[in-house]
């Protein structure tokens, strides 16, 4: 049996590390974890994601791959033999799949970072922004319980992590996002159901402290 050495390089906050983190949670792929610090970057984060020098990278048999939606891609693919899949079969779907995935990922975070970094008016251009997005893929969500069906899929496993981040944006922005997007929070909370996403997501509170101290060692 050919011993596989999978290495998951994140940090802990990141959104986009947590997609990976669920992904091998939810197909069981054990894998070591190592804590990049990116106040200060180490040199192997350099040389595994010359590019970007960003976090995730995912080390599969010590060949690096970058960019979560690219590495969620690669799992899946890789360990196709594994449950669940998180595209589906029919090629009009996937690339729906594609589609709203690809949409979250450019538009999202950006949107929200105005939330908690800009002040007045861009806070509201942010808030306005994120609701929008977030009421267009609520639009998506179809009779099954996950965008992926019965089982998490790229979709899902693409937005959950911002879960966490909805008390921050709600603090910051003075908004309710359950009042807004009902279906959407209840479809989260179904996520936060499964194990792999409920040891996988970090604590909001957390998450809210951590953006207050970032935003005064930005402003210094
Ligand atoms: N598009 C990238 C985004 C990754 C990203 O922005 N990672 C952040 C952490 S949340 C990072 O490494 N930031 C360090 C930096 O910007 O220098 C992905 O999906 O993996």
């Amino acid at each position: 049996m050919v011993v596989e050495e999978v290495v998951l390089v994140s940090f802990w906050s990141s959104p986009f590390g947590c997609r990976v983190k669920i992904a091998m949670e939810e197909k069981g792929i054990p894998y070591e974890y190592i804590e990049e610090d990116l106040f200060n970057k180490s040199s192997f984060l350099s040389s595994i994601n010359p590019v970007h020098k960003k976090v995730p990278v995912l080390l599969h048999n010590h060949k690096p791959i970058c960019e979560s939606l690219n590495i969620l891609e690669y799992i899946d693919e890789t360990w196709s033999d594994r449950s669940p899949s998180f595209l589906p079969s029919d090629p009009h779907q996937r690339a729906q799949a594609r589609f709203w995935a690809d949409f979250i990922d450019k538009e999202l975070y950006e949107a929200s970072k105005k939330i908690y970094r800009g002040n007045g008016e861009q806070q509201v251009v942010g808030k306005n922004e994120v609701l929008r997005i977030l009421k267009l893929v609520e639009g998506k969500i179809g009779d099954k319980p996950f965008f992926g069906g019965d089982n998490l899929g790229l979709v899902d496993i693409t937005l959950i992590p911002f879960y966490s981040r909805f008390y921050t944006w709600e603090t910051f922005g003075n908004f309710s996002i359950e009042d807004e997007c009902p279906s959407l929070v209840a479809w989260a909370k179904r996520c936060l159901q499964k194990e792999s996403v409920a040891k996988s997501l970090p604590d909001p509170i957390k998450i809210y402290d951590f953006i207050v101290d970032l935003n005064k060692y930005l402003a210094k």
